[in-house]
């Protein structure tokens, strides 16, 4: 077998397991080519979707059509191959078996993309991105996904760090030239600079917020007194009837979540048990639940029974809570109940609709145009850059020498190279790739 780390032979599906109409199964690496070569009994163009016949030996695997990429123009920048037949399992399994049988071995999770990352074809959001868009759910998250890939924000981590890496050369001549007086860039001129930059370093770290909510998702908890419609609202949500829904307080005992999109963002409703005092002790673990839950939502729809007004124990539960927003439900059976939605006429649900995906979106939407960081590690990048750009400040600020204020530098310009894998270790590459899935 040919081939050293990085480069020896490779082979998986890169579609789902099942049938389908077609899978696609991939092999990267030094025999490659010559592996489909052998099962094809034929070459191939480059780049050249071509429609052959596959066999192992005499025996025929499937009417294919293969693409050959030669390194550095492939996906993962080594000789890559993508086969498409006919999508059943046990097709793909007989093919599997031939290219195994001539070297290749399984992939691991992640393995093509990792290969790409270390032949500089992608750097580590871009990579991480990949992950994201296969599994996007909504169309902002499908969006934020493509502008990392297309690296919008490797580019602005990249800028913020020449501009750093400018600085460090400019304060290290300085301290080449120190004994005849020179001066590379003047006091004020540096702390401005630093200033602007922790700046946009901070801003970006703060995006964060934003970028991992679209990714991951909203919770939002609807609370309320026993019947006030809680289970009615989830089931108009979700479209389904899955929620029970009765006359009688206390039907709802457990959470009960669905995920919806809204304003972009997968939004999980979780239904509750009516907050009360209750002898049940099931009901009860139920509405401790609730409580629970509510600590923890991004957001909080508080219902009240139109045809009952607000109460005292309803004051006092909304006091409790983080931004409720409070809506009043069965506005057809409620005189003057204009401001109320009745899921049973369909009135005041429109609007009820349009307020959520605008509270969504003032919360957690993000400003289309900025780079977003949408993971701990990218948010972990940006703050220890910050970080150390505070301490060269506090240096400047103080009249340090050049020597030490660059230290600072450094680590900042680092933790900058840390994010696109500039700067990278063997355990942040097995973090990443650990998520894909194989044939990625
Ligand atoms: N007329 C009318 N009845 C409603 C409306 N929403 C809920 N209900 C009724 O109120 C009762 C309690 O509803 P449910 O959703 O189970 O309340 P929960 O205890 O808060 O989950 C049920 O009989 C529902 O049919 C509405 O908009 N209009
Ligand atoms: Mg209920």
């Amino acid at each position: 077998m040919s081939g050293g780390p990085g480069n020896d032979t490779i082979v998986a599906p890169a579609t789902a397991p099942g049938r389908s109409a077609i899978a696609v199964v991939r092999i990267d690496g030094a025999d490659a080519v010559s592996i489909v070569e052998a099962l094809a009994k034929r070459e191939f163009e480059p780049r050249r979707a071509t429609h052959t016949v596959l066999g192992d030996g005499d025996a025929s695997i499937d009417d294919a059509v293969v693409v050959v990429y030669r390194a550095p123009s492939s996906y993962t920048g080594n000789d890559l191959v993508e086969i498409s037949l006919h999508g059943s399992a046990y097709l793909v399994g007989q093919l599997l078996g031939a290219v195994r049988r001539r070297g290749a071995r399984l992939a691991d999770p992640g393995e093509f993309t990792e290969r790409a990352v270390l032949n500089g074809k992608l750097d580590l959001v871009q990579a991480e991105s990949i992950v994201d868009l296969v599994d996007a759910r909504t169309g902002l998250q499908a969006r934020l996904s493509l502008r990392n890939l297309t690296g919008e924000l490797s580019r602005a981590g990249e800028s913020m760090r020449a501009s750093l890496l400018d600085m460090i050369s400019r304060l290290e001549a300085a301290l080449d030239f120190a004994d005849e007086g020179y001066e590379f860039i003047g006091h004020d001129e540096a702390e401005t600079a630093l200033e602007t930059l922790l700046k946009e370093v901070r801003g970006t770290a703060a995006t964060w917020a934003r970028g991992h909510a679209i990714q991951t998702g909203l919770t939002a908890v609807i609370l309320g007194l026993p019947n006030a419609g809680k289970s009615t609202l989830l089931n108009f949500l979700c479209g389904t009837e899955r929620a029970i829904v009765t006359p009688l307080p206390g039907t709802t005992r457990d959470l009960l979540r669905e995920t919806v999109d809204l304003g972009g963002l997968p939004v999980t409703f979780v239904d509750t048990a009516g907050l009360r005092e209750t002898g049940d002790a099931i009901e009860e673990i139920g509405v401790g639940r609730a409580r629970d839950a509510a600590a923890g939502a991004d957001l909080i729809l508080y219902l009240i029974d139109a045809t009952r007004g607000m109460t005292d124990d309803d004051r006092m539960e909304i006091a409790r809570l983080r931004d409720p927003i409070v809506i009043f439900t069965k506005g057809d059976l409620a005189p003057g109940g204009e401001d109320a939605i009745s899921v049973l006429s369909g009135s005041g649900l429109e609007r009820l609709l349009g307020r959520l995906d605008e509270e969504v979106r003032a919360r957690f939407a993000m400003a289309e145009e900025a780079p977003t960081v949408v993971n701990e590690r990218q948010r972990a990048a940006f703050e220890a850059c910050a970080e150390a750009l505070e301490a060269a400040l506090a240096s400047v600020g103080g009249g340090a020498g050049e020597e030490i204020i660059v230290v600072d530098l450094r680590r900042a310009a680092n933790a900058l190279g840390s994010l696109t894998g500039a700067i990278s270790t063997d355990d942040v590459l097995r973090e990443i790739f650990g998520r894909f899935c194989i044939g990625k």
